[in-house]
């Protein structure tokens, strides 16, 4: 296994200046030494990250972007129609989530872990898989550079257990409201909504605070929560959903909060979940400052937006809003760290969740027909 600081400290010597990401467990160390320095930007997702690389490097600071193999998708149009259609190199670590064996990890990891290499064997994105070593890095980095000197972009792919995690003091405030209480809280008033819940510990969180079939826990499609709650409350007006998102996921795709701002469906109630991190992935903090989520949902256009910081708080606005019409947006500020809540797959298959929610959620036959 390769120490973290080996790492950074092997950048540091090849003069990289600049460094932007969105985390991955298999990244934890060099996330946890790059969020010291000030020239880590943590990105809301992995497009923004190569694009602010990018910019770096068009004005003379050579940059470094890490992320997930599942952030691939995020990023395949501005690596291929900014930096190889105009000629900007860049050196990417893309982890190896669900490579070499589907089984080794999870399901929603098994079509990225299988096809990483091929998409970039695909768009001809020079690359090299990390081997334990030390001497493998530097290896790599020597390639990158050859790369680099034609102005094309090399890819780090980052298999688990090769680079070390480094350890720092959890950072747990005792006063801040648990992940676990907030959700055992605003399941109460869930009733019989259909959920949508955001790919890692929260999905895991509600699973294990009121498993039931209408709670659609998403593993993956990080910051989708919204587009699927927005597309079922837009079809189904007639049911009350919920969305259960993290801050980080609720930033990836800010332009479904917009959407179900401008769209404003009656039945949506929008939570944001707000620990300041991706705690998913190991804690790295998703940005410097506080997001004002409930200002940011009236200027889209819900009807209502609510920071709360407390169990009974959330109680009291729950219950206020209950019989008004949405949109809703509840931030729950959350402290991060916590309990690791069970996975879901422990006890249902994704085809299972997917079925057993469909069951609920579509109308049935006899419905269909009062309604017609
Ligand atoms: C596109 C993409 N990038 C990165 C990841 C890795 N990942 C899984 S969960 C997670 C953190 C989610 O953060 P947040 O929504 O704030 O929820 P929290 O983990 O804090 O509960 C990340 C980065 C992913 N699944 N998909």
């Amino acid at each position: 296994m390769i120490d973290a600081e080996f790492v950074c400290d092997a950048l540091d010597r090849r003069d990289f200046g600049f460094f932007s990401g969105v985390p991955c467990s298999f990244l934890k160390g060099p996330f946890a030494l790059l969020e010291k320095r000030d020239t880590y930007v943590p990105a809301p997702n992995e497009g923004i990250a190569l694009s602010m690389a990018a910019g770096a490097e068009l004005t003379g600071t050579r940059a470094v972007v890490l992320a997930q193999n599942s952030g691939l998708g995020n990023l395949l149009d501005p690596l291929t129609s900014l930096t190889m259609a105009y000629e900007i190199p860049l050196l990417l670590f893309i982890s190896l989530r669900g490579w070499p064996s589907a089984e080794d990890d999870e399901p929603h990891h098994a079509a990225m872990g299988a096809g990483t290499i091929g998409v970039l064997e695909a768009i001809d994105v020079a690359h090299g898989i990390l081997g334990p070593d030390e001497s493998s890095l530097t290896e790599l980095l020597d390639l990158a550079e050859t790369e680099r000197r034609q102005n094309r972009s090399f890819v780090i792919l980052v298999p688990a257990k090769t680079i070390g995690t480094y350890q720092t003091p959890p950072a747990v405030d005792r006063n801040e409201l648990s992940r676990k209480d907030a959700v055992a809280a605003l399941a109460e008033h869930l009733g019989d909504a259909l959920v949508y819940s955001t790919t890692g510990m929260i999905s895991r969180e509600l699973f294990g605070a009121s498993d039931n079939p209408r709670n659609f826990y998403m593993q993956g499609s990080m910051g989708h929560a919204i587009g699927l709650g927005l597309g079922t409350a837009l079809n189904r007006p007639d049911r009350r959903i919920a969305v259960v998102d993290g801050d980080g996921a609720a930033a990836m795709h800010l332009g479904g909060l917009a959407l179900a701002g401008e769209r404003q469906p009656e039945n949506l109630t929008h939570f944001v979940l707000d620990n300041g991190s991706y705690d998913s992935t190991g804690g790295q903090r998703t940005r410097d400052s506080v997001m004002q989520w409930a200002d940011l949902a009236l200027a889209a256009g819900y009807r209502t937006g609510q920071t709360c910081r407390t169990v009974p708080e959330i109680h009291a606005h729950l219950e206020k809003i209950a019989d008004l019409p949405g949109p809703h947006l509840v931030a729950i500020h959350i402290g991060k760290g916590g309990a690791t809540p069970p996975r879901v797959t422990s006890a249902h298959t994704n085809s299972q969740v997917r079925a057993r929610f469909q069951r609920e959620a579509t109308p049935s036959a006899a419905d269909t027909g009062r309604r017609g």
